[in-house]
């Protein structure tokens, strides 16, 4: 893996608005992953982020929360992940939201904390693209543009391939290993199983897990072997 700014290949996505159980989250924060993100589209407040939070403070793992709504912005985190939607037409989404939180807390943020994410939204069916309006008609050479605007032109930390809830298009996201030099890689969407687990981990940086945790535990933890296992691709 070439050297990125967090040493992450793994990271199980944990949703606030879901349940999830005592025995359930211990076998997901004992798995070997490299880290939890806590997120989700809709439902994620500011009592089910703390709740979830403090069971997984537990656990000597690192603990990220994506923040997608301001309401439910909870201190003590280790890191806080900033998405910029870069395939929105809505520009709430890529830096309108983020100007009122920062007229808002100001000088309460800790910079050093936050790492921002060029999200790009590649499946129209989930919830975060009807929630942003972004376009997930891209080809592949759209999909890379927009990644090279986060690489190249805003010098982004990390670029996320998000295909919440169905597993993506490996030739996309090749096009797209292909053009990012500088930003970590991140891919998330669909993986059910070791098989897409290692596709996505040898074109990727960091594969995010998050449905098949709720859906089928015994698999979803199969994944972080697969993922730590699978060299990447060198381009
Ligand atoms: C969702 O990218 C993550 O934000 C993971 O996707 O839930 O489909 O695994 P899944």
């Amino acid at each position: 893996m070439r050297q990125k700014i967090q040493p992450w290949r793994h990271v199980f996505k944990l949703d606030p608005d879901r349940e999830l159980g005592d025995r359930e989250l211990e076998a997901v924060c004992l798995s070997g992953t490299d880290a939890i993100l806590v997120g989700g589209s809709t439902g994620v407040t500011y009592e089910n982020t703390v709740a979830l939070l403090a069971r997984v403070r537990q656990y000597e793992l690192p603990c990220a929360m994506e923040i997608s709504d301001l309401e439910a912005v909870v201190p003590g985190f280790d890191l806080y992940m900033i998405p910029m939607v870069l395939n929105s037409p809505d520009t709430d989404w890529i830096l309108g939201h983020h100007r009122r939180a920062i007229e808002r807390y100001g000088s309460l943020i800790p910079w050093e904390q936050l790492l921002t994410e060029g999200y790009i939204v590649l499946n129209g069916d989930s919830s975060v693209a009807r929630l942003t309006g972004a376009d997930s008609s891209l080809s592949g050479d759209g999909a890379a543009a927009y990644a090279q605007i986060a690489d190249k032109l805003m010098s982004l930390p990390v670029v996320y391939l998000e295909y919440s809830g169905a597993f993506g298009d490996m030739n996309t996201v090749r096009t797209v290993r292909e053009t990012v030099e500088h930003s970590q890689l991140f891919y998330g969407g669909g993986i059910t199983g070791v098989a897409e687990a290692g596709q996505a981990a040898a074109l990727c940086d960091t594969v995010v897990v998050g449905n098949v945790i709720y859906q089928n535990l015994q698999q979803a933890l199969l994944t972080v072997q697969a993922v730590k296992q699978t060299p990447q691709i060198e381009f």
